[in-house]
């Protein structure tokens, strides 16, 4: 038994296609219906076609990231009603596709978030990264926010506008784009005028309307994929502090806790990514894979380098902040566990997320993040990393 390995796919117009992933040992998709538009509902056929695609290329349909949540929903303003039946319903149609984990989020407006997408590490690779600076730069002088300069020291106003007046216009435009036009599996891309105006929308949702909005989203989805059969993971901030004045309400092992604790099913669960939660030092990622392994529905890899003053870029997949030696051997305690209770939600689907542009890949066209030679390291390492643990445990 090992957890199951599993490979972010964009669809059909993702560059890296299904037989290479074959190649890199993965035997589960991670995908989307990217093409629906958000809110509308997931239709059998659609996924059936979707599906047969994958099988076809002798790949399995492993877990759905993400059904995206509808703005509406967050806000509880609008059509908020219909978007969540419909939610229900693309539920119950992927049941009966036989496709039964899903992972989504509940981040205001933006999903996530990077100053840099290019970043040189020392090998020569490029990784995405986040600087502090330079999203306070984006946000006082390129976006000017109403009520940012008041989220800032006088420090970090003068940091970020040496860090504006060190990029050049076309580095301004780089970085905006980076942040507004979305990254892949977002759900939008907005230009600077939309992005304020859906910003104003959350003038009335602070932390505590967020959280509530999420709480009544739980109560309306989680009976139905309960009936369906299909565990819901959520995804949690990434990065995990609040951004643009938005709330953001899945950050920390307290967060994740509250929300599991709201609704109490095994089909509310976490997608539990160790890059997202490890950006924060207070989050002690082996003790939350440990005390919360039981919720655990899905899983990302991936580690994240920090520094005192707020910025973090995407390290090695062994070699980061979390240590993920101790976050595997809780995971695979968690595995042995639900077989020894007789669960049957065995697989644990893990997949290596993100990796770093490299080798051949430098010269081609990826997706930030999710280029094929970067993740094959990651998986190839983790996979390697939980055969030892488990061998050890064994020998
Ligand atoms: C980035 C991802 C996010 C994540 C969604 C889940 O690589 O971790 O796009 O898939 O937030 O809903």
């Amino acid at each position: 038994m090992t957890l199951e390995q599993t490979w972010r796919w964009y669809g059909p117009k993702d560059p890296i296609p299904l037989s290479h992933v074959k190649m890199a040992g993965a035997t589960g998709i991670v995908t989307a219906l990217h093409h629906v538009p958000i809110g509308e509902v997931w239709t059998i056929d659609e996924i059936n076609k979707r599906k047969n695609e994958i099988e076809s290329a002798g790949l399995t349909w492993s877990v759905v990231e993400s059904i995206p949540v509808h703005e509406n929903i967050k806000t509880r303003s609008g059509n908020y009603a219909q978007y969540i039946e419909n939610y229900q319903q693309s539920i119950r149609n992927l049941s009966k596709a036989g496709i039964d984990i899903v992972c989504y989020n509940f981040m205001p407006v933006l999903d996530w978030t990077r100053t840099d997408l290019y970043y040189e590490m020392a090998d020569g690779s490029k990784a995405l990264r986040y600087d502090a600076s330079q999203f306070a730069a984006f946000e006082l002088f390129l976006l000017k926010r109403p009520g940012a300069e008041a989220v800032y020291s006088e420090a970090q106003k003068h940091k970020a506008k040496d860090a504006l007046d060190k990029m050049s216009k076309d580095e301004q435009d780089t970085l905006v784009r980076n942040i507004i036009a979305g990254l892949p599996g977002s759900d939008a891309g907005y230009t600077l005028a939309e992005f304020q105006k859906v910003l104003d929308t959350y003038d009335e949702v602070g932390d505590a309307e967020l959280r509530s909005n999420l709480y009544r989203f739980l109560e309306a989805i989680i009976p139905v994929a309960q009936e369906s059969g299909v565990l819901m993971a959520i995804h949690p901030d990434d990065p995990p502090f609040p951004l643009l004045g938005l709330p953001r309400v899945v950050s920390t092992e307290a967060d994740a806790k509250q929300l599991l604790h709201v609704v109490d099913s095994p089909n509310n669960g976490l997608c539990f990514c160790t890059g997202s939660y490890g950006v924060r030092a207070d989050n002690d990622l082996p003790g939350m894979a440990e005390r919360l392994g039981h919720r655990i529905n899905f899983i990302h890899l991936r580690a994240t380098k920090r520094d005192d003053e707020g910025n973090f870029y995407e390290a090695d997949h062994l070699t980061g902040d979390v240590d993920m030696y101790a976050v595997m051997k809780a995971l695979v305690n968690e595995q042995n566990k639900r077989v020894r209770d007789g669960r049957k939600d065995l697989r644990m689907p893990m997949r290596p997320d993100h990796g770093h542009q490299m080798l051949d890949d430098l010269n081609k066209k990826t997706n930030p993040g999710y280029s094929a030679i970067g993740r094959l390291r990651g998986l190839a390492e983790l996979r390697g990393l939980e055969l030892g643990i488990r061998r050890s445990q064994t020998d």
